[in-house]
């Protein structure tokens, strides 16, 4: 009997152990692990829907104190906020898209409060030119900021500003805010200086574990890190710059709906189940971390389109791009009055989609 219950005991703890998701730094703050096992709980029960910028501005408005274009239209938050960086390494007051750092901060703050979960990408200059991040001039940019390179120093002080913005991100009671930290992302595509045309997947191996193992070293302890691809078209192409399991905790791809370009439906499937499967094996989180159609143009995109594409697969979230409060045709969301808004309903009510109103 008094064996029996041993072994049982000994199968509970290895499952238990088995479902633990424990973050890539090792000396991650209780409130990174505690998202990380959350990320894993809610996995289990939907996908959450996320979307850039939601709470800074949205289409033809900005800054208005707790409106955002997703709440309007189905009456929740969503569960995942996104930023952009692009601008912190110059010390900007404002990033890329003229969103003031300090009212990002407070966005955050706002998230985490909310229970939503935060995610930052980094659409950062070029070192080597001062250009942007689709310049892609410069050489080997990705040689020149390792160590060892001419602009190794420089790209230092540029993860400094990096660093102190993490550490500046606390909640109410002085604690961390825990966010999910997705640098160098559409590495199979070509667009930006750290992409496929660019570097050799080894110089991106490096550059990914030299930045996560410079942010340990300068005492950054809030941080999931997000490893995301563009589209792709094979596993082998996805894991060609995956810098290994003991640098990455959430694996990602973003891929958009370009009707002339790609077959969404056929093409998402493939993807999604690909990096679901990936992620299990690896023991990570699966994300569809950028998405949409630009201006929604199809009535029934949501419930026809996005939705086959993500459920199913063990997907955690999926981030819809920005609103943009200027370009009119710039957006990935629907807003209050736009055509697809019943459709976006539809979807959100469905039991496995989730907003903030769902995970709280
Ligand atoms: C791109 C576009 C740009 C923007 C950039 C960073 O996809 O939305 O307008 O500057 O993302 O947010």
């Amino acid at each position: 009997m008094r064996n029996m219950l041993f072994v049982l005991l000994a199968v509970c703890l290895s499952a238990g152990c088995k479902e633990r998701y424990i973050p890539c730094d090792p000396q991650a703050e209780p409130q990174v692990a505690q998202l990380y096992g959350r990320l894993a709980q809610l996995r289990d029960r939907g996908v959450m829907i996320g979307h850039q910028d939601d709470l800074m501005y949205g289409h033809a408005w900005e800054y208005e104190e707790g409106r955002s274009d997703i709440m309007e239209v189905c009456g929740s938050y969503p569960a995942v906020m996104g930023f952009d960086l692009g601008g912190l390494e110059l010390g900007d007051s404002c990033n890329l898209d003229g969103v003031p750092f300090e009212k990002m901060r407070q966005a955050a703050f706002m998230a985490d409060e909310m229970g939503c979960v935060i995610t930052f990408s980094w659409h950062m200059r070029n070192p080597v030119t001062g250009g942007s991040s689709w310049d892609l001039s410069g050489g080997n940019v990705v040689r020149e900021i390792l160590p060892g390179g001419s602009c190794h120093e420089q790209y230092r002080g540029w993860m400094d500003k990096l660093a102190d913005f993490m550490k500046s991100l606390k909640d109410a009671q002085g604690d961390c805010i825990p966010v999910v930290f997705r640098p160098y992302h559409e590495n199979t595509g070509g667009a930006f200086w750290w992409g496929a045309l660019s570097c050799q997947p080894e110089d991106y191996k490096r550059l990914w574990q030299w930045t996560v193992e410079y942010m340990f070293t300068s005492g950054v302890h809030n941080m999931l890190y997000a490893y995301s691809t563009d589209i792709f078209w094979s596993e082998e192409e996805y894991m060609l710059r995956y810098p290994g399991d003991e640098w990455v905790d959430i694996m990602g791809w973003d891929a958009y709906h370009r009707p002339q370009d790609w077959d969404f439906l056929k093409g998402m499937a493939d993807m999604a189940r690909t990096v679901g499967n990936l992620a299990m094996e690896h023991h990570k989180i699966a994300a569809l971390t950028e998405t949409g159609l630009e201006s929604v143009f199809l009535d029934n995109w949501w419930t026809e389109y996005l939705l086959p594409s993500v459920r199913g697969n063990g997907l955690s979230w999926v981030l819809l791009w920005r609103n943009s409060q200027e370009m009119e045709n710039h957006f990935f969301a629907p807003f209050k009055g736009h055509s697809s808004e019943e459709d976006f309903r539809r979807m959100v009510a469905e039991e496995d989609i989730l907003v903030v109103n769902d995970i709280m």
